[in-house]
């Protein structure tokens, strides 16, 4: 039996997601953020030391990080779906966009939404211009081009198919989706970028990812 240990408000939506595409079964271990740090909770660590979500747990194998786990899946229930056959041009895009996502996409997001928090942060008022001076300066030279930079090449890239590997959705859509979800949500994705709000309109329409959201409950793109 598959086990996806679940966080609420967090990534392993995309792989409830992937197994709902799959129509595969699976029970739901749920564990909730703290509401003050928003941290996962200790019980996370004793599936895995480094206690974050999502982990999956498969047949006695333990599996972290969302990209590994969709491999896993793929590779162990997938029959060959939702990855196109390996040595064709899909697949070499395939690959790129599953590590894309983590490796490039997220941190500039994540840089942006802990810089932002420092700007709101409570701190002694003396210090606050300061902390906001040094935040501002970080995001606009380094947070802000690169996230343009991301946004631009991706809306290029979805005009050479409908989807990131070209015609047919697959996997790495999923992977992407949290991305593209939180730069709509925090980094200023908007109908200046009409692939990208296209390509949220057409997953959010898909049944497989809304019954995900049912299951594993909605999230907001406002943590990491
Ligand atoms: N690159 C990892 C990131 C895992 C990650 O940071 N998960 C977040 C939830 S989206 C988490 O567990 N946060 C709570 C915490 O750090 O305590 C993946 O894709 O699985």
């Amino acid at each position: 039996m598959i086990v996806v240990h679940h966080l609420n408000n967090s990534r392993s939506q995309r792989v409830l997601w992937l197994l709902e595409e799959l129509g595969l079964p699976y029970e739901m271990k749920k564990y909730q953020r703290d509401p003050k740090t928003m941290l996962a909770p200790e019980a996370l660590r004793q599936v895995h030391p480094l206690g974050k979500s999502p982990v999956l747990e498969d047949d006695g194998v333990v599996v972290a990080e969302s990209g590994a786990i969709l491999e896993h899946i793929l590779e162990r229930h997938g029959q060959g779906r939702l990855q196109p056959p390996p040595g064709s041009e899909a697949r070499r895009r395939f690959t790129y966009w599953l590590h894309f996502a983590e490796g490039s996409a997220m941190p500039p997001l994540l840089l942006k939404l802990i810089f932002d928090r420092i700007e709101t942060a409570p701190m002694p008022f003396f210090i606050k211009p300061v902390a906001r001076m040094i935040s501002g300066k970080v995001k606009k030279t380094m947070i802000e081009p690169n996230l343009t930079r991301q946004l631009d090449f991706m809306e290029g890239e979805l005009a050479k198919g409908e989807w990131f590997c070209g015609a047919e959705f697959s996997a790495a859509d999923i992977q992407m989706s949290f991305p593209v979800e939180a730069a709509a949500m925090r980094a200023g994705l908007d109908a200046s970028r009409p692939r990208l709000m296209d390509f949220l309109k057409r997953i959010h329409a898909r049944p497989a990812y809304r019954r995900a959201i049912e299951r594993g409950g909605p999230y907001s793109f406002a943590n990491d």
